[in-house]
C-alpha cells in the first residue's frame, strides 16, 4: 500500500503555477461544496454512454466491473459547463497554457468494485529528454496538457485513489515498468470529495484497484495550449455541439470549447 501524498494547498496562483512546474501538480481543496458534489454525481450518474463518442460502458454483469466513461460531458447537460471555467482551476490552466487555452476534453468517469490497478503511465509525453537537461535551471519546457481531477468521493485505499510520483515529469521519459523515480515511490491522493488535483500530462501516475463495494465518481477536465487539438469524438465533423449548450454557455466557456479568434494556421 502506497503512502499518502503530502497534499499542500498553495494560496496564490503564482505558487500553484510554480508547483505545476516543480512538482507536476497542484492541489486545490474544497473547490466544490457538498451540495455541488451531490449535484455533479447525480448528473454524471444520469449520463448514457455513446459508443460513437468512444464512451465506455463496462458493466458488472457483462465485464465483471463497472467502468463508465462519458466523453464530451460539457455537451450533454448545461450543468457541466460550469466545470470548464471553474474559478481557481481554469485560472491555473490559463496561467500555464495561455489566455487562449481550451478544453481538450471532459470525461465523466465512474469506476466500480473490481476495477483493476492501472500501470504507472504518463497521459502524454510531448518531449523525451535526458533528465540532466530538464534539471538545468535554464530549461523550462512548456506545459502542453493538464488534467483537473474533480474527486467526488472521500478517497480511501479500497476505493482506488490515483497514485502519483511527484516530480516524475522531470524524468523526461515514460515509466516503462519502473515503480520509482530517483528514489521517490508512488504516493496516493487521499483527498476529500470536492477537492481538485490538477496535473501535467508527463507525471507518472495510475488509477488503483477498487476493492470496495462502492463506485468512485471522478470528473476529468483536460486543458491544453490552443495549438494542441481538442479531442471531441466522433471525428470527421460528426461531433455536433448541442445548440442549447451553446446558448447556455458564457463567453469564456465558449472559448474553452473552441470558439477561438483567428490565429496561426487558421
Ligand atoms: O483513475 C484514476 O484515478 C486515474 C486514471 C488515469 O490516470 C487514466 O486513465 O489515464
Ligand atoms: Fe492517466
Amino acid at each position: 500500500m502506497a503512502q499518502a501524498l503530502d497534499l499542500v494547498a498553495y494560496e496564490t496562483l503564482e505558487e500553484q503555477v510554480e508547483a505545476m512546474y516543480r512538482d507536476g501538480f497542484a492541489y486545490l481543496p474544497d473547490v466544490l461544496n457538498a451540495d455541488e458534489v451531490a449535484a455533479l454525481r447525480a448528473q454524471m450518474d444520469a449520463l448514457t454512454p455513446r459508443p460513437e463518442s468512444y464512451d465506455k460502458n463496462m458493466t458488472a454483469e457483462e465485464d465483471g466491473f463497472i467502468n463508465r466513461h462519458v466523453n464530451n460531458a460539457f455537451n450533454r447537460h448545461p450543468h457541466f459547463l460550469g466545470f470548464l471555467d471553474r474559478e481557481a482551476v481554469v485560472d491555473i490552466a490559463e496561467a500555464i497554457h495561455g489566455d487562449d487555452c481550451h478544453c481538450l476534453g471532459m470525461t465523466a468517469w465512474m469506476t466500480g468494485p473490481g476495477r483493476p490497478d492501472q500501470a504507472l503511465h504518463t497521459d502524454w509525453l510531448p518531449l523525451e529528454l535526458p533528465p540532466d537537461i530538464l534539471a538545468d535551471p535554464r530549461v523550462r519546457t512548456p506545459i502542453f496538457i493538464t488534467t483537473a481531477h474533480y474527486y467526488l468521493d472521500d478517497l480511501y485505499e479500497e476505493l482506488g485513489p490515483t497514485n502519483f510520483i511527484p516530480g516524475s515529469h522531470l524524468s523526461g521519459c515514460k515509466p516503462d515498468g519502473a515503480t520509482s523515480w530517483q528514489g521517490q515511490e508512488e504516493r496516493s491522493i487521499m483527498c476529500k470529495a470536492g477537492d481538485v488535483v490538477i496535473f501535467r500530462s508527463e507525471v507518472w501516475h495510475r488509477g488503483t484497484a477498487n476493492t470496495s463495494d462502492r463506485t468512485r465518481f471522478l470528473l476529468q477536465v483536460h486543458y491544453s495550449m490552443r495549438m494542441i487539438t481538442q479531442k471531441y469524438p466522433p471525428y470527421m465533423g460528426r461531433f455536433k455541439f448541442d445548440p442549447a449548450i451553446l446558448e447556455a454557455a458564457n463567453e469564456r466557456q465558449l472559448r474553452l470549447m473552441g470558439d477561438h479568434k483567428k490565429s496561426n494556421y487558421d
